[in-house]
């Protein structure tokens, strides 16, 4: 359930940034030739055009949404161009999108704490800024106040026809603010300024809502898209949160929404008001009663983490209809592959990083002919993870056995499988100081079969066995693996991600190297903004779910037979743990859509249903006449 972090007296500036249609852009920069065209991302897989994940904001505007399929988008949009997403090993592949991310995350990370919250979106904690800019070059003191600033939108600032960019700069320069909202002001410069640089040299427009805690930033970053900024200042919370459905609040989209609504007649958060704290934990209990009596008054004191990478890493593959897996050989070689990946992606993440995944996880979506049992889900297991590509695959098989048989509970009949994953978490910094890799992970991982820690295949080294020669370590001490207790691993300073670059920032964008407008002028110029309404600002939040979810606390245990890793013998059967909390929705979206179904269940249990609409205005945005 939901704990309510004691939020700091102090006043705080925190800003959640999220791209405009985020893989469109990245194909749109890679071929110039789709600006200002309708434009969407599919899976490659051919059923009825594939399935669209990422639409543009021109084709938006004819009415395609991300729920469609190819060939519904071609019915309401003739014109758009689908851009299929790069494959490799049959599946697809979303480095490309991701180290575009990377480059975004390097430009947003130099001026505050900064955590990457998924594939697209960060969140910054500028209080650090924001309190030097207050006391060296406050708003009012500057020459000139950078035009994307003012062209900010400011919650509860009425602002009449053409009146807005006055208003706005009033705002920023109120001599009579509190304190709050003067950091607030300077934090939106702050923003602004670092939009118009990711622009200019990643050629990526993004949002950002800019509020005093998390939760209210992360409301408002949707609110005005694309290419745009929302401040929240203090005195529009009230406002802000009266009129947004519970539904559509962060951990509000399941069981308790319901119950709030139906048995509380609550149906917006800020109804929550005229419930006591009191009452509140007796109907909910002290955690969850806290919780919701502070998100009426718009209290969240969740820090940004300073992390800068990805909590866990996990790729996977869905097999539709006829494509469904049916034999444990053909299960075998897509496990295979998808171990290859994931191997891969956190050898380089250790290699690059100096990060090490703890905990192997597999999840899959079945049918079986079960007619007592047709609903019964095939269940994730874990199990702590042995580097080298083959014994991830190895093991991945294990968990999938173990899965299986319990999902056939243990009866011989005819199964299915219609999509796979494979995940790799608990991930953790390899201590400065110590003397080696060997060290760490002899301190810290439990008891292990010595043959199975150390074996590796010719050609394709395990890793901790290639570690151990890079750093000269003593093999001996490797036999004496402890538990790797929680509470014992003790966290590097901040592992910063390696900066890449926007290698291929010249070209078309160059002429625009000192943009000195609006983000959205360099559109189009002159168009007026795609204001959603808080349903659907609330709506698309809930869909992202890039952030940890603190709430739901379901485990999902899973024992292991056949299991001959980090334990020892005598530990066969020991039952391994995998906590919903530590799953990183960052990577979520990069899972088939039937399990970021099923994970989305598991921490928000009713489904939701993207009700947002798109305003007509916004198709010029990214109009082909941009300057
Ligand atoms: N994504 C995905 N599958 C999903 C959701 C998203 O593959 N179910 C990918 C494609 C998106 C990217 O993640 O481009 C970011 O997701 P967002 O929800 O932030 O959506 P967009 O960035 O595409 O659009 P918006 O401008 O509304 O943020
Ligand atoms: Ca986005
Ligand atoms: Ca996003």
């Amino acid at each position: 359930m939901p704990v309510a972090r004691p939020e700091s007296q102090e006043p705080r500036v925190i800003a959640h940034v999220d791209m405009d249609c985020f893989y469109v852009q990245v194909e749109q920069r890679r071929n110039p030739d789709l600006r200002g065209v309708p434009t969407a991302v599919v899976q490659y897989n051919s059923w009825k055009g594939g399935g669209l994940i990422a639409v543009g904001y021109e084709a938006r505007n004819f009415g395609v949404k991300r729920s469609m399929r190819g060939d519904e988008a071609k019915r309401v949009c003739p014109d758009i161009q689908l851009v299929q997403v790069p494959v490799a090993r049959g599946k697809a592949d979303l480095n490309l999108y991701r180290s575009a991310g990377s480059e975004v995350v390097a430009i947003l990370s130099t001026k505050g704490k900064c955590e990457r919250a998924s594939i697209d979106e960060v969140y910054l904690d500028l209080t650090d800024a924001a309190k030097s800019m207050l006391l060296e070059s406050p708003p009012a003191m500057l020459d000139s106040i950078p035009e994307e600033a003012l062209k900010s939108h400011v919650l509860g600032l009425s602002s009449g026809e053409n009146k807005g960019e006055d208003d706005v700069r009033k705002w920023l320069c109120q001599p009579d603010a509190d304190y709050q909202d003067k950091l607030l002001a300077c934090g939106t410069i702050i923003v602004a300024e670092l939009r118009v640089r990711v622009l200019q040299e990643t050629k990526f427009t993004c949002s950002a809502g800019i509020a005093r805690n998390k939760m209210l930033a992360k409301l408002a970053s949707p609110m005005h898209k694309p290419a745009q900024q929302t401040v929240v200042p203090a005195t529009s919370v009230p406002d802000l949160l009266a009129s947004l459905p519970v539904k559509k609040m962060k951990q509000l989209g399941g069981k308790l929404g319901t119950s709030l609504q139906d048995d509380l007649g609550v149906n917006t958060v800020g109804d929550l008001l005229k419930f006591s704290e009191q009452k509140l934990q007796d109907l909910y209990g002290i955690n969850t009663g806290t919780w919701l009596w502070k998100i009426a008054r718009g209290i969240n004191g969740d820090e940004v983490e300073d992390r800068l990478l990805p909590k866990s890493h996990g790729c996977g593959k869905t097999f539709p209809g006829p494509m469904a897996l049916k034999t444990t050989s053909s299960v075998k070689q897509w496990v295979n592959q998808l171990c290859e990946e994931l191997s891969e992606r956190i050898q380089s993440d250790l290699n690059q990083n100096k990060r090490i995944a703890q905990t192997l996880t597999l999840h899959a979506r079945a049918f079986k002919e079960d007619e007592l049992d047709p609903l019964k889900k095939f269940p994730s297991k874990s199990c702590p993870l042995r580097y080298g590509t083959s014994k991830i695959q190895e093991d991945a098989m294990h968990l999938f056995e173990s899965g299986l048989s319990d999902f056939l509970n243990s009866k011989n009949l005819g199964w299915g499988i219609t999509s796979l994953a494979v995940g790799a978490s608990k991930i953790v910094d390899i201590p400065n100081g110590t003397t080696s890799i060997l060290k760490y992970l002899t301190e810290k991982r439990t008891s292990c079969n010595p043959s199975d820690c150390s074996d590796a295949l010719p050609g394709e080294p395990d890793h901790a066995t290639s570690l151990i020669s890079q750093k000269d370590a003593d093999t001996k001490s490797y036999k004496e693996c402890k538990v790797p207790l929680e509470s014992e691993v003790e966290e590097n300073p901040k592992t910063k991600a390696s900066r890449e670059s926007a290698s291929d920032s010249k070209g078309l964008f160059d002429r625009d190297a000192n943009v000195k407008g609006t983000i959205l002028r360099y559109f189009s110029g002159g168009c007026s903004s795609n204001q959603r309404s808080t349903s659907e600002v609330e709506t698309n939040q809930l869909e992202e779910e890039e952030e940890k979810i603190s709430s739901s606390t379901a485990n999902i245990t899973s024992s292991h037979p056949n299991l001959n890793l980090n334990q020892n013998k005598n530990a066969l059967s020991e039952n391994w743990i995998y906590n919903i909390e530590e799953i990183d929705l960052s990577v979520v979206d990069e899972l088939p859509l039937e399990i970021q179904r099923e994970i989305r269940g598991w921490i928000h249990p009713s489904k939701r249903i993207n009700t947002a609409k798109r305003g007509s205005t916004v198709a010029h945005y990214f109009s082909p006449a941009r300057k």
